[in-house]
């Protein structure tokens, strides 16, 4: 992919995260959907690609826009792409903080075409890359993944959903000292936040969705950080999905090159909310202002882009009033 590209995804989440933005705090998380959908979808015919959307709004009978098979893009070179035009539709709408629009760009074929169900999910930055086993309990990859980083495991920082699924990796945490950072909804950034290295957050561990893990994934493939998930079908039918897509063994451990199969991947995410990693959008008088991180897998160059977008000379559908 042409390097210039990466600005013009930025574009994309920008304007998904601009037109999402009236809804942040009043409830209506459908709605800040859906106006996040609708910019996004908009956006990228504006983009010189000839795109396949992989992970979207769900499939083509039951979303109107970004569905699973849809093609995106004014036309060039072919890519698959997954998005989430709005990562913390219930941040959102209670103005929680870590909400963003984030979809990850990829040469064809190079995305794993996760369906919507869970994933259990490890993920740790780029010094213990190697050092996770999904295979292995908590305790263990806590241990493992301390020695990797040259700290006492009491000095580990594990980022996880609070959920009561993921008692089993507080209990492991509890017993050998280590730190729970707990987060209501959003997986994203916090995976993110694993290879960063400027949060304190040494790993992510827990069940999470899969076309989150895959979106995250693209981001820890750029970054050099190291991750691997499992899908968890709960029903029949979910299992039957998984053996559609080409996976016999529903245990199987996917790797970080299994999830994102290329090095020719960009990450892109621009704030709704105010978090960690990207400011919310903010609005003054005169313009609508985004910070968006994109990354590239080629040459790994991670760039924050703040931007100040002009309500008047904005088109229609990145309009805040
Ligand atoms: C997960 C997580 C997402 O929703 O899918 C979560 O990956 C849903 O988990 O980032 P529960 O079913 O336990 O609520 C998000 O947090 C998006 O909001």
């Amino acid at each position: 992919m042409d390097r210039s590209l990466v600005l013009e995804f930025a574009r994309v989440t920008e304007a998904a995260a601009i037109n999402c933005a009236h809804w942040i705090g009043k409830g209506q998380k459908n709605l800040a959907d859906g106006a996040a959908v609708e910019a996004m979808r908009k956006m990228f015919d504006t983009v010189p690609i000839s795109g396949t959307v992989v992970i979207g709004e769900g499939e083509m009978d039951e979303a109107p826009m970004l569905y699973i098979g849809e093609k995106v893009g004014k036309g060039g070179i072919e890519v698959d792409i997954a998005v989430d035009p709005l990562e913390g539709t219930n941040l959102t709408a209670k103005n929680m903080n870590g909400a963003i629009a984030v979809m990850a760009i990829a040469e064809k074929g190079g995305l794993l075409h996760a369906p919507d169900m869970y994933m259990d999910k490890i993920v740790v930055g780029p010094k213990a890359k190697g050092a996770i086993d999904i295979n292995l309990s908590p305790e263990e990859n806590m241990i493992n993944v301390a020695k990797a980083l040259g700290k006492d495991v009491s000095d580990l920082t594990i980022v996880l959903l609070e959920r009561e699924r993921h008692q089993y990796i507080v209990d492991a945490a509890r017993k050998l000292g280590a730190s729970c950072k707990f987060i209501s909804d959003g997986d994203v950034s916090p995976v993110i936040a694993t290879s960063f290295g400027t949060e304190g957050i040494d790993m992510m561990m827990g069940k999470g969705g899969a076309p989150e893990g895959v979106i995250a994934a693209a981001a820890i493939k750029c970054m050099g950080g190291d991750m691997q998930g499992r899908l968890t079908p709960e029903t029949e039918e979910e299992v039957r999905r998984v053996h559609e897509m080409g996976i016999d063994d529903v245990n199987k451990v996917l790797t970080l090159d299994d999830l994102v199969s290329t090095d020719d991947v960009c990450f892109v995410a621009t704030g709704v909310t105010k978090g960690d990693m990207l400011n919310g959008v903010r609005f003054t008088d005169k313009y609508a202002v985004t910070h968006t991180v994109v990354m590239r897998g080629v040459t790994g160059t991670v760039r924050f882009i703040e931007a100040y977008h002009d309500y008047d000379r904005k088109p229609d559908y990145v309009k805040i009033k």
